[in-house]
C-alpha cells in the first residue's frame, strides 16, 4: 500500500505479532513458571508510563482475578517518586512494561525497587538491547511488537498479550495459554469486521466527543483506546468504568459524541443499558465484545483471554479520525516516542 500511515500496517499486522510473540513466550514457560512456585509476593505490582501504564491497569486487574493475589498497576513514576504510597512493606512481584525500554521514569522506579530490596522484578519489553532488558530477573522481550510510529498500537496489544499469558501460568491454568494460539485467526476475522465500521465512525467530523467505557480488566484498554484518540487525532476523549458513566460524565453527552463500550459477557445486560441510556439523551454508541454487539469477536475464547480482541477495532476508528482530519497519525503531535529526563 504506497502513500499508507505506518501505523496502519502496524494495527493490520497484529496477528502476526500476536503469534510470534506466543512462541517467545512458550520458549520461556519454564522460567516464568519459576517465578509462580515458591513465589511469596505480598502483591504484585505492574508499571509502565502512558500507553504502558494503561497497560498495567489492564494486566493487574487481569492478574488478581486469575490469581487472586493483590494486583495494582501504578504509573512508574509514581513508583519512583511516591514510593511509601506505593508500596507494602511485604515483597513485591514487580512487573515492568515498556515498548521501548529506555523510558526514564521506568527505568528509574525499576532501579529504586531493586536497590531497595523490595522483591523481584520482570521486564517485557521490545527491544532487547535496551537497558530495561537486562534489569531483571526474568526479562521476556517480544521484537514483534517493534514498531515505527509514536503512537502504541501493535506494541500495546503484543505486550499486552505476554502479561496475559504471564496471569495464566502464574494462576496455574496452562490450558489457558494454549487457548491463546487461537487469537491471531480470531484477531484477523476482527479486523476485517472493524475497518468498514472505523471507515463509517472515523471520517464523521461532526462528532466532537468519545467516551471509552469498559469495566475490571477492560478499564485499561478502555483507557488506552482513548488515549489513541487523542494522540492519534486530537480529539476530546476520555475513558470510564462503565456504569460510572451515569455518575456524571452522561451529562456531556450530545449527538455529537460517539460513547463506545467494550462490552463483556458476565455483565452485558448491565453494560448494554448504559449505552441504551445514551441513546435515549441524543448521543451515539457502539459496542464491541464476543456476541450481540456492533463488533463481535465471536472467538469462541475464554473472556480472560480475549480481552485483546477489543484493541484492534478502537485503534481504526482512531486512525481513521486522524487520517480525516487532515492529520499524521504516525507522528502525533508534541509526543516523542521515548520520554527521557
Ligand atoms: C511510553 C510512552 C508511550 C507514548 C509515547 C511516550 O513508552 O508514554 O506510551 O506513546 O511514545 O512514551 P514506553 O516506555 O512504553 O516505550
Amino acid at each position: 500500500m504506497q502513500n499508507q500511515p505506518i501505523t496502519r500496517q502496524e494495527i493490520l499486522s497484529q496477528p502476526e505479532a500476536w503469534a510470534a510473540a506466543l512462541q517467545v513466550f512458550t520458549a520461556a514457560q519454564k522460567d516464568i513458571v519459576k517465578f509462580a512456585s515458591g513465589a511469596n509476593f505480598e502483591q504484585i505490582i505492574f508499571t509502565g508510563c502512558g500507553s504502558t501504564y494503561y497497560l498495567a491497569l489492564a494486566a493487574a486487574a487481569l492478574t488478581q482475578q486469575l490469581t487472586g493475589r493483590p494486583a495494582r498497576g501504578l504509573p512508574a513514576s509514581e513508583l519512583w517518586l511516591y514510593q511509601d504510597s506505593s508500596y507494602t512493606a511485604g515483597r513485591t512481584l514487580l512487573v515492568a512494561v515498556s515498548r521501548s525500554g529506555e523510558t526514564t521514569e521506568t527505568l528509574r522506579a525499576c532501579q529504586a525497587f531493586l536497590e531497595a530490596n523490595r522483591g523481584e522484578l520482570v521486564t517485557l519489553s521490545c527491544y532487547g538491547d535496551m537497558p530495561l532488558a537486562k534489569m531483571g530477573t526474568l526479562n521476556l522481550v517480544f521484537p514483534s511488537g517493534q514498531e515505527q510510529s509514536v503512537a502504541q498500537t501493535r506494541a500495546f496489544s503484543t505486550l499486552y498479550l505476554g502479561t496475559v499469558a504471564l496471569a495464566a501460568l502464574w494462576a496455574g491454568q496452562p490450558h489457558l495459554v494454549d487457548s491463546l494460539a487461537r487469537l491471531p485467526q480470531a484477531g484477523q476475522r476482527l479486523i476485517e469486521q472493524a475497518a468498514p465500521l472505523a471507515a463509517e465512525f472515523g471520517p464523521d467530523l461532526t462528532l466532537e466527543r468519545f467516551y471509552w467505557l469498559g469495566s475490571g480488566p477492560r478499564y485499561g484498554l478502555a483507557a488506552e483506546l482513548s488515549l489513541k484518540m487523542k494522540e492519534m487525532s486530537l480529539s476530546h476523549s476520555e475513558p470510564f468504568h462503565f456504569l460510572e458513566f451515569r455518575h456524571g460524565p452522561q451529562s456531556m453527552v450530545t449527538n455529537a459524541s460517539l460513547v463506545i463500550g467494550l462490552q463483556s459477557s458476565t455483565n452485558s445486560a448491565y453494560e448494554n443499558a448504559v449505552l441504551e441510556d445514551v441513546s435515549a439523551l441524543g448521543g451515539r454508541s457502539l459496542s464491541i465484545g464476543e456476541t450481540g454487539t456492533t463488533v463481535r469477536f465471536e472467538a469462541g475464547l475464554d473472556e480472560v483471554l480475549r480481552n485483546v480482541l477489543y484493541l484492534p477495532a478502537g485503534q481504526l476508528i482512531a486512525l481513521e479520525r486522524s487520517l480525516s482530519k487532515g492529520l499524521n497519525p504516525d507522528q502525533p503531535h508534541n509526543l516523542d516516542t521515548v520520554v527521557r529526563l
